[in-house]
């Protein structure tokens, strides 16, 4: 009974394992085994590797040992009397205390190695901040200041150091954690607090990011983009975002979309020329760039982003935007467009490989 039920088991874990994918997220493979974006990840896998065999040896010894015994020690019903009965054996108990310390110690010394080498800010490293907010994520690039919500452009080969907070004093928040599943993490965004966290972003794509700290209703609807690309188009992004200065629309549909965003969006939201939001909502000033809509949740098509105008909460439970019902289908079009309209020109992130 008791072998059959272990056999049972150790099937159904193997099931597990072979039934397991990685995970899928509109085309994202959402992988921390991913080697090649980053040094990063490389030494983390390098630790996780260690980890498993470790644990691998553990599962083998003891499952091992648990089934001699079962099978060795089993009742065959030719007992004629009650067998020897043991208690203690220091020599068993001295050995399965040891080797459980040196994995203890081997996997310490491991990890210690790995951490001060991962903590070292890199020489040359761009800074990025990294504020936290429910339910979405804001990134300024100190050398410029060029602000940008929701979705990051870095350049690949270059160190950057991610300054990492939550909220403001004004504004306060709840603890929220910042990761790029497949290149780097995980680091908690703390209230009051600044944590770092570097890496060489070094293959050109778009990463996954995601909040990994439960914050709220929407905790995970928070995503953001990171599009890494080359030297030569982040150049372009962050000389044209520097420069960017909003031109008044002569379209008469765009001329009523700003009008509309001035009157329902502006207190809250930043487009740069246009309006001044406040540093708790999203900056827009680059929508038309962007290739999702909620914070990485729905790529930005008419057919996400008109609902999202109009009725947000009813997207992302828990969100801090209002609805807007007193908008017609024309006006939201109308905003819509108008968003669209301030943009980069020349930069297309949406053919990016998704990692
Ligand atoms: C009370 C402040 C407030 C008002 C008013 C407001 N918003 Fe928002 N908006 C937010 C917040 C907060 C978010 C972030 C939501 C999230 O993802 O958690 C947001 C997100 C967005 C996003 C998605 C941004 C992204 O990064 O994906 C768009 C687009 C947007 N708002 C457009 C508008 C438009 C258009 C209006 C006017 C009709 C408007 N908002 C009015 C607070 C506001
Ligand atoms: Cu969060």
């Amino acid at each position: 009974m008791l072998q059959r039920s272990i056999g049972l088991i150790l099937l159904f874990m193997l099931g597990l394992v072979l039934a397991a994918e990685p995970g899928q997220a509109g085309g994202y493979t959402l992988n921390i085994w991913n080697t090649q974006a980053s040094a990063y990840n490389r030494e983390v896998v390098g630790l996780m590797t260690w980890v498993l065999a470790f644990a691998a040896l553990v599962f083998v010894g003891v499952t091992g040992a648990l089934v001699y015994v079962t099978v060795k020690f089993r009742r065959t019903g030719r007992e004629t009397s009650e067998p020897e009965q043991t208690h203690g054996n220091d020599r068993l108990e001295v050995i399965w205390t040891v080797i459980p310390t040196v994995i203890v110690l081997v996997i310490f010394g491991l990890t210690a190695q790995s951490m001060f080498k991962l903590d070292r800010p890199p020489a040359g490293a761009m800074v990025v901040e990294v504020r936290a907010w429910q339910f979405w994520w804001d990134f300024v690039y100190k050398e410029t200041g060029v602000r940008t919500s929701s979705e990051l452009i870095l350049p690949v080969g270059r160190p950057v150091t991610f300054e990492i907070t939550s909220g403001t004093r004004e504004f306060p928040e709840v603890i929220h954690s910042f990761r790029i599943t497949s290149m780097v993490g995980t680091v908690d965004a703390i209230p009051g607090v600044v944590t770092r966290l570097s890496v060489t972003p070094e293959k050109i794509g778009s990463y996954y990011g995601q909040c990994v700290e439960l914050c709220g209703a929407s905790h995970s609807n928070m995503r953001f983009r990171v599009k890494v690309v080359s030297q030569e188009d982040f150049d372009r992004w962050i000389a044209g975002a520097a420069a960017y200065q909003a031109v008044a629309p002569t379209d008469p549909a765009l001329v009523r979309g700003e009008g509309l965003f001035r009157q329902q969006c502006a207190a809250c939201h930043t487009i740069r020329g246009v309006s001044e939001g406040t540093i708790n909502n999203p900056d827009l000033t680059f929508f038309g760039n962007r290739t999702t809509v909620g914070s990485g949740m729905w790529p930005n098509r008419p057919e996400y982003l008109e609902p999202w105008i109009k009725n947000s909460p009813g997207m992302k439970p828990g969100v801090k935007m209002p609805a807007f019902p007193n908008l017609s289908d024309d006006d939201v079009k109308a905003i819509a467009a108008y968003m669209m309209s301030h943009r980069v020109d020349g930069l297309d992130f949406s053919k990016l490989e998704k990692y």
